[in-house]
């Protein structure tokens, strides 16, 4: 997309800051971001930065203020910390989304959500389609969930432009942090020459998706005639922790020794998505082979 006014929020965040590197040169790019756990460093000079917080109105009055799309992807992303503190999460995730989705209403912008696969819980089936049973398991995956049911809604009682995205495991560059995925830990263990830790037998699986592939497909988002719909975002190949492990033990040259602890408490054994509908209804494909994203995490430290 070019020449328009977009707003990212949690753009200074780990995937909304790539969806900024891609959106910069060709449009005006507003970031809202509270910079909690995003970083300044990773923006460019020529964005309008708002240091707030997407909870208060007046924060997201300014930042949506004659925007023509709003890609939002600020949220509290750590699922424990959800079953810990539901409320707090939901004022976030859901509540704030909610006000987001009517100062969209205002501006009559487009708004391309982050929703995730956790919205599915316990899949009945792989690869899980989108018309799969949701059935989230944390207040994390009932808050996407409501927001993924609320872009939808919009479209229909409002008929704003809307599209939820529902990511699965998103890795890639600057993914770190306490609620960073299982590759950075693994990443950071192999470097270390520390024991890289399987959480139960290792056997579990997940559909790992770059965050270059993710951008794309927000992309697609911001200019299909397709709304009012929610669309998985992987790669279709599911690949166990196990496996993991060995890849990218191999990819560093490390020593690590691969350890098994006790497995995570509620831990979702397989996950994968049916990536046909993005295919059909967005044009998108993914690029990135698990294999590459790896190596190239590696060559750039
Ligand atoms: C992902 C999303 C989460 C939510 C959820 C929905 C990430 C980072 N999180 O959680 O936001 O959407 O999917 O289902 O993408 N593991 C180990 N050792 C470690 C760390 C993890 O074995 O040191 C295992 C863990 O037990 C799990 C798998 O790796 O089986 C993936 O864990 P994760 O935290 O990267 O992501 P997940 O699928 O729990």
């Amino acid at each position: 997309i070019r020449d328009r006014t977009v707003l990212v929020t949690g753009g200074a965040g780990f995937i909304g800051s790539h969806l900024v590197d891609a959106l910069h040169p060709h449009n005006e790019v507003r970031v809202l971001d509270t910079f909690t756990t995003g970083d300044r460093d990773y923006l460019p000079e020529d964005v309008t930065v708002i240091d707030g917080d997407v909870r208060d109105p007046i924060a997201v009055q300014e930042a949506a203020r004659g925007v023509d799309i709003i890609f939002h992807h600020a949220a509290l992303v750590s699922v424990s910390q959800s079953v810990d503190a539901p409320r707090q999460s939901n004022e976030t995730n859901l509540e704030a989304s909610l006000l987001l989705l009517e100062q969209a209403r205002q501006e009559d912008a487009r708004v391309v959500v982050a929703s995730s696969a956790a919205v599915y819980g316990h899949p009945d089936e792989l690869p899980i389609s989108e018309t799969a049973r949701t059935n989230p398991t944390s207040p994390y995956g009932v808050q996407k969930l409501a927001l993924d049911q609320y872009t939808r809604l919009y479209e229909e009682l409002y008929g704003l432009e809307t599209v939820a995205l529902r990511y699965f495991n998103v890795y890639g560059p600057r993914q770190q942090g306490p609620y960073s995925g299982v590759i950075s830990t693994f990443l950071e263990q192999a470097r270390a020459g520390e024991p890289i830790t399987i959480e139960g037998d290792g056997q579990q699986s997940r559909d790992f998706v770059h965050v270059s592939d993710v951008i794309r497909a927000n992309l697609r988002a911001a200019t299909t005639d397709a709304v009012g719909e929610a669309y998985n975002v992987g790669t279709g190949q599911r690949t166990t922790i196990e496996e993991l492990a060995e890849t990218i033990r191999d990819a560093t040259g490390s020593s690590s020794p691969i350890v098994h602890r006790k497995p995570r408490a509620g831990d979702i054994r397989h996950s994968g998505a049916d990536t046909s509908k993005a295919t059909r209804e967005l044009g998108f494909e993914t690029r990135i082979s698990l294999e590459s994203g790896i190596r190239s995490l590696v060559r750039e430290g």
